[in-house]
Parts: structure tokens; sequence; C-alpha cells
């Protein structure tokens, strides 16, 4: 039998233990992200947890819940706004129904290049966009690269707009998507991205649209060997923290956050880059045609859908800054 004096040693000792590893505690961040490990936007939120680890002397950090473990985006923006989330890194694209401001850089041929979309989203414009969110739950607190989205398909080659025709294709749920492929003289079809593979495959959809990573880490040039450079959107990408997480942290520590993540822009840049020449060298192997097309015919046929998201003079403003910035 444990003599009397060693048991409350030893319980002194469990409880000490208790409170000094409570001092310490280590909350771990919960992070989605649709795409696959290794992806650029995975690994930069995973080099962003690793700035928080030091920063905070290991009482934060970052786990990341690739592939869509937590759910399709759409989904996980609901959770991440309920508090069950903590970070999401989502498109852009889902949010247009939610954050009127993420419409107006997700209109087609918005932006002039990715360094537009890029100098434009780092200023003033960026920051008023990150702002928005708070009025929906959310901390806006960066934006990553998407590249430029592309028409791809598993029909034909595509080289005119007219080629478009009657043609179905799966966008992100988001209405600027589905009226941009419907005034192509297209049809949409709103999709989640996990659904894509096996709609290409079976034929419920003829193609979709997406820059040359995505297209390649889901696999969808396994199945869609069609691809046209019409680069019709520069969509950003976002990374978000639930209102409810952020609440959590003190001033300092949402300093040390919102930090870790401008920081991890610029890893996330250098990433994107390499990715997007080895993810088309890997398309273009597998035997994917790539099309060029005349772009002109597809940004006067967005008329119309300017004038649908751009019809509240304070949206019209924020396009009107973009459009200005060189
Ligand atoms: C990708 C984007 C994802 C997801 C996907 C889609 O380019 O990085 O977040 O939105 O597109 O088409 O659903």
């Amino acid at each position: 039998m444990l003599h009397f004096s060693k048991l409350t040693a030893a319980a002194t000792f469990a409880i000490g233990s208790l409170l000094i590893g409570a001092a310490n505690a280590e909350t771990v961040l919960r992070s989605s992200d649709t795409h696959p490990d290794g992806y650029p936007t995975v690994e930069a939120v995973k080099y962003m947890g690793d700035l928080i680890k030091q920063r905070t002397a290991g009482r934060y950090s970052i786990e990341v819940y690739h592939s869509a473990q937590l759910g399709e985006e759409k989904d996980t923006i609901e959770q991440t706004q309920a508090g069950v989330i903590d970070l999401d890194r989502v498109s852009m694209g889902p949010f247009n129904g939610i954050v009127p401001e993420t419409a107006v850089p997700s209109l087609p041929y918005m932006f002039r290049s990715v360094e537009h979309m890029r100098h434009v989203m780092d200023g003033a414009v960026g920051d008023q966009i990150l702002k928005a969110f708070e009025a929906h739950d959310l901390v806006g607190l960066a934006f990553y690269d998407s590249g430029a989205r592309s028409f791809y398909n598993t029909k034909k080659d595509i080289t005119s707009m007219a080629d478009m025709k009657g043609m179905k294709f799966r966008v992100i749920q988001s209405d600027v998507f589905v009226d941009m492929v419907n005034a192509l003289g297209a049809n949409a079809t709103p999709m989640a991205y996990g659904e894509v593979y096996s709609a290409l495959q079976t034929g419920v959809i003829d193609g979709a649209e997406n820059n040359w990573p995505s297209f390649e880490s889901a696999k969808h040039y396994e199945v869609a060997k069609h691809y046209t450079m019409d680069e019709h959107q520069i969509v950003p990408e976002v990374l978000v923290m639930s209102k409810a997480s952020w609440d959590k942290l003190s001033p300092e520590d949402q300093a040390i956050v919102r930090q870790a993540a401008k920081d991890s822009v610029v890893k996330m840049r250098e990433l994107w880059d390499a990715q997007e020449k080895k993810s088309r060298g890997i398309v273009e192997a597998a035997g994917v045609k790539v099309s060029e097309i005349d772009k002109q015919p597809l940004i006067d046929a967005m008329k119309p859908v300017y004038d649908k998201y751009l019809s509240k003079p304070e949206l019209k403003d924020l396009a009107a800054r973009i459009q200005a910035e060189k």
C-alpha cells in the first residue's frame, strides 16, 4: 500500500504538472483546405503555423486539414462562421454571395494580369475587402494567388467563343461564375470541387475551368484533354479566421497571427510560381492540347455581368479603383 505522505507528494506533483502544462498549453488552430498536401496554399498555411509557433513560444500552432477533410468550401465557410473551424483557405468565389465586395475581384477580366492582381490586393483595395469579412463573423487575414482560370473540356479544342455554345461547364458555387458561363452562351453547373472528376468522367458535364495547379492536382486532365487559354478570371484565394476563434486571442497574439498570415503570402507566391510551371508541364506531357483563343469577344460578352454586379455605387467605385491601379 502506498504511504499517505507519498500519495500526497505524488498528487501534488501531478497537480503541479497540470498547472505548468496549462500555462504552456499549445492551442492548435484547425485550418481547412480543399487541396492536397503539398499544394502551395496548404504549404503556405503550414508555414504560417510555424511562424506563429515560433513567435508565441509554442502557445499556438496550426494543423492544416487538407484534401477537403473538413468538407467542401461552401460548408467549411459556414463552419468557420460558426466557430467550428478556426481558419479556412478558400477561393473568393464561394464568398461572392456572402461578402458582396468579393464579387468585384471575381469578375471576369477584372485584372489585366497576375501582377496587377498582386499589386491591388496588397494595397488599400485589398485591405478594404479583408475588412469586409468582419460583418460576416470572419476576420480576413490574407490573399493568396490562384493564377488565371481557363476552360477545359472532354470534347474538343475550343478556339472561339462560338465553340462553347451549349456546352456544360462546372463552376464554383457562385452566381458570378454561373452568369459568366451563361453569358458566353454555354450552360453553367455549379458543383463542389470534389465532385468534378467523376462528373467529367461520366459526362454529367462537358468541362470545367481552373488554373494549372488545380487542373493537374485534382487530376481533371486525365479526363479533360482540351484546355483553352482564355484566362477569364484571376480570382484571389482568401485566408479567413473565425471571429469566434479570433476573439479568444489577446491583442498581442492577434497581431502575431495577422503578421504571420501576411508573411506567408510571400512564401505562397514563390511556391505558386514554381507550381504553375510544374503543373503545366505535367498536363502537357500527359497529352493535353492547349488552344489559344481571341479574348476580346469574351471580354465584350461580360458587359451584362458587370452591369449586374456593379449596380451598387460602392461596388462600382471599387471596380474603378482596381482598374485604375497600374
Ligand atoms: C481552385 C481553388 C480552390 C477551389 C477550386 C474550385 O483554383 O484554389 O480553392 O475553389 O478552384 O474550382 O472549386
